[in-house]
């Protein structure tokens, strides 16, 4: 709002249905003292996914439960000076319009509560991505119908808050969405990757959306590989990372839990959810405490 440029770096959550408790205070102050973070991402997943129910496809009172979580959790962050993204998840509901209705439904709850916050960025659909059984494909324009109607929905209450849309597929083709952008102001696009299965190709796509002067957040990525486990690839991370760090462009990396997978960051043996030691780090734990704090 200044005119100064601002490259933000967190932690996102995983899926806040199933690992709720690492969202505290105690946690949140040694994330941004320590590791040195300026946003954390809440991924609240709006459908089925790992045994549990999202958004979308939950009771009304766990969704009121989601809703008030994510309240306090801005309201955490707030208080630590830092930003907080709200993220609709959506993942296995591949197609954004399968649940227009419930996000205007979420975004209506939420963002009234919200207006008082000035560190809210909105993250309308994470990943855009296909039918995996016909193999049909989410197009940029079918995010942008989504998108064109949730939106002004936000906007209504948030005048000039900063709304970030994924792209197609799995947010990878933010070269498309530079030849048609949304006409709205303060909209940015998502570009995400998994260090070990998306390196040249994609970074091409980042590299021609930029050139095209589109708005991208990696709002985020994994040291590994694509599904979330198998092994770090830290060359490609680093090239990736010279890449961002070079055009100041916002990232955050999957995922802060326990969880016996590669990309989370706290050790799978680690039952704490605050006062974490290095040891306490899974070795994505560890490197997520470079790339962060790097200047
Ligand atoms: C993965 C989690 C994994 C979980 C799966 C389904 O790491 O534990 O079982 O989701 O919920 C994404 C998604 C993100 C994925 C992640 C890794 O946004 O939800 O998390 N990933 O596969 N896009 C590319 C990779």
């Amino acid at each position: 709002s200044n005119g100064n440029i601002v490259q933000l770096k967190g932690i996102s959550t995983h899926n806040i249905s199933i690992y709720p408790e690492y969202i505290n205070e105690k946690a949140l102050k040694q994330f941004v003292d320590e590791y040195k973070v300026s946003i954390m991402r809440l991924a609240m997943y709006s459908a089925f996914a790992d045994d549990v129910k999202g958004y979308a496809d939950s009771d009304d009172e766990h969704r009121k439960e989601l809703e008030d979580y994510i309240v306090n959790a801005v309201d955490m962050c707030n208080n630590l000076g830092i930003y907080c993204m709200v993220d609709w998840h959506i993942l296995f509901d591949y197609d954004p319009n399968m649940h227009t209705d419930m996000a205007i439904r979420f975004f209506k709850n939420v963002c009234p509560r919200l207006a008082k916050y000035d560190n809210v960025i909105y993250e309308i659909c994470n990943e855009p991505n296909m039918n995996l059984e016909t193999q049909e494909k989410v197009t940029w324009d079918m995010v942008k119908n989504y998108a064109n109607q949730v939106i002004p929905v936000i906007r209504e209450i948030k005048k000039d808050s900063v709304i970030i849309v994924g792209t197609p597929i799995w947010s990878q083709d933010v070269d498309i969405a530079s030849e048609s952008p949304l006409e709205y102001d303060n909209i940015m696009y998502t570009l995400h990757f998994y260090a070990a299965s998306h390196t040249d190709a994609i970074r091409d796509k980042l590299k021609k959306a930029l050139n095209n002067n589109l708005p991208i957040f990696v709002t985020e990525f994994g040291v590994g590989h694509a599904d979330g486990n198998g092994t770090i690839d830290e060359e490609q991370t680093e090239k990736w990372l010279e890449l961002l760090n070079a055009n100041k462009i916002s990232h955050i990396i999957w995922n802060l839990s326990n969880k016996d997978e590669t990309s989370s960051i706290i050790a799978a043996n680690c039952n704490k959810y605050y006062d974490f030691t290095d040891d306490d780090l899974s070795p994505c734990g560890k490197y997520m405490k470079s790339i962060i704090g790097r200047e």
